[in-house]
C-alpha cells in the first residue's frame, strides 16, 4: 500500500521533471526510533533507485540503524552521531549504519541494488534483544 503511494509519488515527480532532467528523485522515508523500536518497523523501497531515509530519535537514548549485509551504492550520511558505543560490530562490519542522538535527526541516503528482505537492528547494547529490530524490503522494478 505504502509502496504504491511511493511509486505514484515518484511517477508524478518524474513526469513533472520531464525535459529538464533524467535523474530519478530519491524516495523519501522517515523512520522514528524510540525505546526500543522502529516506527514503522517495516520499510519497502525500490531496488536500483536512491532512497533518502530520515531517522528521527524521539527516545531518551542514542539509537542506530544498522543493516549488516546489503549491496548498496551511493551511501551518504548527514548528522551521524556515531560514538564508540558498539558492542557487536562497527562501521567496518556493517554495510549500512547511522546513529542518531536522543532527540536528534540524521539522514542516510543509499541505493539498494539487490531485491530481498534485510534485517534492521539497533547495535547499541541490549537494544536488539529488547526488540529493536525491523525489516527493509527491497523490491525489483
Ligand atoms: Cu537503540
Amino acid at each position: 500500500m505504502l509502496f504504491k503511494k511511493i511509486v505514484l509519488a515518484i511517477s508524478v515527480l518524474f513526469l513533472s521533471a520531464c525535459g529538464s532532467s533524467n535523474a530519478v528523485p530519491a524516495t523519501e522515508i522517515t523512520v522514528d526510533m524510540n525505546e526500543f523500536l522502529y516506527e514503522p518497523a517495516e520499510i519497502t523501497i525500490p531496488a536500483g533507485q536512491p532512497v533518502a531515509l530520515t531517522l528521527t530519535n524521539s527516545g531518551a537514548q542514542e539509537h542506530d540503524f544498522v543493516i549488516k549485509e546489503i549491496n548498496v551504492t551511493g551511501v551518504e550520511k548527514e548528522g551521524d552521531s556515531g560514538g564508540a558505543h558498539h558492542t557487536h560490530g562497527s562501521d567496518v562490519d556493517f554495510d549500512l549504519h547511522i546513529s542518531t542522538s536522543a532527540g536528534g535527526t540524521s539522514k542516510l541516503t543509499f541505493t539498494a541494488t539487490e531485491p530481498g528482505t534485510y534485517k534492521i537492528f539497533c547495535s547499541i547494547q541490549g537494544h536488539e534483544i529488547a526488540g529493536m529490530i525491523g525489516k527493509l524490503i527491497v523490491v525489483s522494478q
